[in-house]
């Protein structure tokens, strides 16, 4: 027997279908963030302008992708080295000018993604999308709940553009475009008036969903924060606010939590079945916040491992559960942050999927929190690793162990010559 036998058969005396947890994790798409090769930086605008809207990016390492091309070929050296379905996810900002005819955010076109169109298709990619309400001289610091109405203007009409956009990445595609709307809109002091910039974002949104789309192949999302760098105050698009704007517009907005938007001892992974008592489908920003909402690579850590189980118990897995991964480490090498955050959100899924939790539900439900206590405990010591690693192969993606010293190939020949 080969230690994966073994291993496998460990699970099946539990009762877990071992094939059946790698076939249904195979299919099941993560989007990868583009913004992770690049510091968050885009191509639509002067690449060493500030990042705006409370959000920051720390570390210099070298090899940052710099143009389109480069970030193509990042991605590719990740996906090489990732199993799994991964889908992209772009933000506005990295719109391509292939006639060297820049366009302003608000006039921007499907036209402006047309090589990624191309990229996703060749790799077989669905694509997610974002507008970009953040690093742009039109942030007055306030996008759409700005009381200047021009300003306001432009950024509803962002927004519509990015809805077009969306509708024709998942009709070129062939898979939903999960369209997420965040905004860095808030205040770094007590502000006088909450409510105004409240309505208007609403009366933005409103607006912005207006644009005639697809619910079927554009979901736009709400993603909700609770405070970014030099908006301590007060953020418009707070967890109440969002969350009410998603459930007073079903069949047009969904709900996005990102795991670092919330106060350190709340977390995602109670809120998720919370939700889902309730919306048919979410979606999720997964990420590692330390003490703040610092954006690090995704560990397998336990919040991470807890998020996912709920995702594979509610039957998040089957369309409910839109998962994407957010984070931007400029200490690190960036093709290894992204592949190991990558990486750690399929084994906590795997993980999730060999768990026999009809057994540990009708534990609970029989009130036995004493076997249900043992039966969690001895799941951890389980030869999972054995498992991940047949889950590699048969994805024809290496195991763990011999992907990094690629990536260190890949930043000697390629990155580190980017000067
Ligand atoms: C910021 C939000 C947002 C961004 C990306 C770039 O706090 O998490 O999702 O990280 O859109
Ligand atoms: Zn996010």
């Amino acid at each position: 027997m080969t230690l994966y036998e073994q291993a496998k058969a460990r699970y099946e005396a539990l009762g877990i279908d071992v094939e059946a947890a790698m076939d249904k994790l195979a299919k099941a798409p993560v989007s990868l963030h583009c913004w992770q090769g690049d510091d968050v930086r885009g191509f639509d605008g002067d690449p060493n302008a500030p990042l705006t809207g409370g959000i920051q990016t720390t570390g210099n390492y070298p090899g940052r992708a710099r143009t389109p091309d480069e970030l193509m070929a990042d991605l590719d050296m990740v996906m090489s080295l990732c199993p799994g379905t991964p889908k992209m996810n772009l933000h506005a900002c990295y719109a391509i000018f292939e006639d060297g005819q820049w366009a302003d955010r608000d006039k921007l076109e499907p036209k402006h993604f047309r090589k990624w169109v191309e990229f996703c298709k060749e790799r077989d990619l669905g694509c997610d999308f974002n507008p970009t309400f953040f690093s742009h001289p039109k942030c007055d610091p306030l996008t759409l709940a700005s009381p200047n109405e021009e300003t306001r203007r432009f950024w509803i009409e962002h927004g519509k553009a990015c809805i077009r956009i969306s509708q024709y990445l998942a009709e070129e595609l062939g898979q939903p475009c999960i369209m997420n709307i965040w905004t860095g809109d808030g205040f770094k002091d007590i502000p006088a008036d909450r409510l105004g910039p409240r309505v208007r974002y609403k009366e933005s949104m409103d607006e912005i969903l207006s644009e005639p789309f697809d619910f079927d192949k554009v979901k736009p999302c709400v993603e909700s924060k609770v405070f970014g760098i030099g908006v301590e105050a007060y953020t418009v698009g707070s967890a109440e606010y969002s969350l009410a704007y998603a459930a007073m517009n079903p069949g047009k907005c969904i709900p996005l939590m990102d795991n670092g938007h919330y106060h350190p001892t709340e977390v995602v992974s109670d809120k998720i079945p919370a939700l889902l008592a309730f919306f048919p489908e979410l979606a999720l920003h997964i990420t590692r916040p330390i003490r703040w909402d610092s954006d690090h690579v995704v560990l397998l850590d336990d919040e991470t491992k807890e998020i996912c189980k709920e995702i594979v118990r509610c039957g998040g897995l089957d369309g409910r559960v839109h998962m994407a991964l957010d984070y931007f480490d400029a200490s690190i090498n960036r093709v290894a942050a992204w592949v190991v955050g990558f990486r750690n959100v399929q084994k906590a899924l795997l993980m999730a999927l060999l768990t026999p939790a009809a057994d540990q539900k009708a534990l609970q439900d029989k009130d036995n929190w004493t076997a249900l206590m043992v039966a969690q405990e001895e799941m951890k010591t389980l030869p999972f690793g054995e498992i991940w690693n047949e889950y590699c192969r048969r994805c024809g993606k290496p195991e763990d162990g011999q992907w990094f010293q690629k990536v260190l190939d890949y930043e000697k020949e390629v990155q580190l010559k980017r000067v």
